[in-house]
């Protein structure tokens, strides 16, 4: 492979940077890119289209026959950049949209990401949604947010407010709000299913007592959402342990008023008297 082809640098850039901000602890989180046609072109001499096609465990139609670059299943982010061969992999799904083959990667065995099925359904939702712009989405679990998921109520509504309240970009950055899928359990398709319905509506989705989906048109942008996310999250967790009281915060009519200059529509639904 080479590692100067742009999307497979960007995606072992933001795996290093993710472990960074310690949100890839052992084995967790993961990462998928939906690779453009062009892109595939600089690959394809790379891969081995030999490999048996194995099941997804959902079905993917819109995505028939595309091409992704994955993080492996039990893999740990902090090995990404040491060695990309051994820890990630491209993918290709089938016509049916119900299988995948590995093409490249995984060099000592596995399997992509246990959260597959999340990432697939995902990149098919958002791949209509966002008129095929969209091509990162990434899944980390960041200390305050996991946190935050233990004494907020979980509700989409509240959570975005919150989160918007502590940092005057948060609503220009992710308008649409963030989206809560309660507790389930990880790696399958019920929680792909739940997830992916949500991504319907917000860029971001955070899993309670686990972590964060957030999807972005490329890697700056998805990993920028969820950094900025966390951030609002680092000072909502702050503000809470100092007694939570606070005695002056963005108003309402603030937020409406920054929606004009900044021209993003803010939904009336997060702009509740309390
Ligand atoms: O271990 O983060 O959600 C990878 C995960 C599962
Ligand atoms: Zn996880």
């Amino acid at each position: 492979m080479d590692y100067n082809i742009k999307f497979v640098k960007d995606f072992i850039q933001l795996a290093a940077n993710g472990y960074e901000q310690n949100w890839h602890e052992r084995n967790g989180g993961n990462l998928s890119y939906r690779l453009k046609e062009e892109e595939v072109e600089d690959i394809t001499q790379y891969c081995n289209f030999n490999s048996d096609y194995q099941s997804i465990g959902t079905s993917v139609p819109k995505l028939a026959g595309e091409y992704f670059m994955v993080t492996g299943s039990g893999k740990f982010f902090k090995n990404v950049v040491l060695d990309p061969e051994d820890n990630t992999c491209i993918i290709q799904i089938d016509d049916k949209g119900e299988n995948y083959r590995i093409l490249w990667g995984l060099k000592n065995g596995g399997r992509p990401t246990s959260e597959l099925p999340t990432h697939l359904m995902n990149h098919e939702i958002k791949k209509i949604t966002t008129d095929n712009k969209h091509r990162v989405i990434y899944h980390c679990h960041p200390t305050n947010i996991i946190a935050l998921t233990f004494v907020l109520p979980l509700d989409y509504k509240i959570f975005t407010r919150e989160l918007w309240e502590m940092a005057t970009e948060c609503p220009v950055v992710f308008p649409s709000g963030v989206g809560i899928v309660d507790w389930m359990v990880p790696g399958g398709r019920d929680i792909a299913v739940a997830t992916s319905k949500l991504m319907d509506k917000f860029d971001a989705v955070i899993w309670a007592h686990h972590g964060l989906f957030c999807s972005g048109e490329d890697f700056n942008i998805a990993f920028g959402l969820a950094h900025t996310i966390e951030k609002s999250a680092e000072i909502l967790l702050k503000v809470l342990s100092m007694g939570g009281n606070k005695l002056q915060t963005i108003t309402p009519q603030n937020f409406r008023d920054l929606a004009v200059d900044f021209k993003v529509s803010l939904p009336e639904e997060f702009l509740f008297e309390k």
